[in-house]
């Protein structure tokens, strides 16, 4: 790696491959490691790296359990994590021994919305059977009754988490005429729920057997996995949808495939997953659902955005101010 061994300046470990512009800018201002191979580094390759550096920058397919945390050497001051969601680190042990956590919030807001509304739309509209169909030779031409599905307009969608993805697809909900509904620990500002004609329900089970679309956009915590366990996805009505782009943990999955295969539930738009990258069969094997691998934020304009935050978090860190995304300490 270039420029490396300069004491000065700080030691940054990067667990996986980013997008060629920002790993350019760390390698001029760090003593960086970049991962050119992108091969995802196992508990060894974690320990190791937590050992050595002052800044360690992971994704959400490296595990930064309590373990890892342990290992780390004192040096290690600052996770700096590439992506919003920072459920696969243990706050509290990061918490523990003093380290800062920061992540890259806002910069993925509208792609991920995007995605969401992407998948909102393919499995009423049932886009990945016709393809299949028309890809296969199987179409034998247009007919008055082939494929219908639903449509959304019109239709009430629950957004579970209302922060700033959920707001988004909330805006994107409301120009396609659906009714928009949420679900949040706390109310938001009337003028906010204005805004989005928003209806708010303190009670999860009440707004999910009201809904013909669940939107899953809140964060993975304690609180939220399996929020959506096998009783409260019984609450549903058999014909609701449920998209989920925030985190697999989130869902019952083994419940959601098993309702979904008798008919309590009428399909799925997944992009996360309770292991990814495995998947579970059971939903590999349904028609009404649609799979996306993890890619609501996979956009050349998000991926370069995280990075600069990662950038700035780190800078701003080392310079002793406060990172303009610090998770941690709260
Ligand atoms: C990221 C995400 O690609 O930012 C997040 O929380 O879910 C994804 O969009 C991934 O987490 C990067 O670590």
């Amino acid at each position: 790696m270039s420029q490396t061994g300069n004491r000065n300046r700080p030691k940054v470990v990067v667990t996986r491959k980013l997008p060629d512009i920002i790993e350019t800018r760390m390698a001029e201002l760090f003593d960086v490691t970049l991962n050119l191979a992108d091969k995802p580094l196992d508990k060894a390759g974690l320990k190791a790296a937590v050992a050595d550096a002052d800044v360690l920058v992971p994704t959400v397919t490296d595990t930064i359990d309590a373990e890892i945390i342990e290992a780390a050497g004192k040096k290690l001051k600052l996770i700096a994590n590439f992506g919003a969601g920072v459920n696969h680190i243990d706050l509290a042990a990061a918490q523990g021994k003093g380290i800062t956590v920061t992540n890259t919030p806002g910069v993925l807001t509208e792609d991920t919305a995007d995605l969401t509304m992407a998948l909102l739309l393919s499995v009423p509209r049932r886009l990945f059977e016709g393809e299949k169909i028309l890809r296969a030779g199987e179409w034998t031409g247009w007919t008055p009754t082939f494929l219908m599905g639903h449509r959304i307009q019109g239709k009430r969608l629950g957004i579970i988490g209302m922060g700033r993805i959920g707001r988004a697809v909330a805006r994107r909900a409301k120009a396609f005429n659906m009714a928009v509904h949420y679900h949040k620990r706390t109310r938001l500002p009337v003028e906010v729920e204005a805004e989005m004609e928003a209806t708010y329900w303190a009670d999860l089970d009440q707004m999910l057997a009201r809904m013909d679309f669940v939107s899953i956009n809140c964060p993975l915590t304690e609180e939220t996995h399996h929020l959506l366990n096998r009783d409260r996805l019984k609450k549903l009505q058999p014909h609701a949808v449920i998209i989920n782009t925030a985190r697999g943990e989130i869902i019952d999955e083994e419940a959601l495939a098993d309702l979904i295969e008798v008919g309590r539930i009428a399909g799925a738009g997944l992009d996360v997953f309770e292991a990814e990258p495995q998947i579970n069969p059971k939903l590999l094997g349904l028609d009404n659902v649609v799979l996306t691998p993890h890619m609501g934020s996979a956009t050349i304009e998000a991926r370069v955005a995280m990075g600069e935050k990662v950038l700035i978090n780190i800078r701003t860190f080392v310079d002793k101010h406060r990172p303009p995304d610090r998770v941690l300490p709260y």
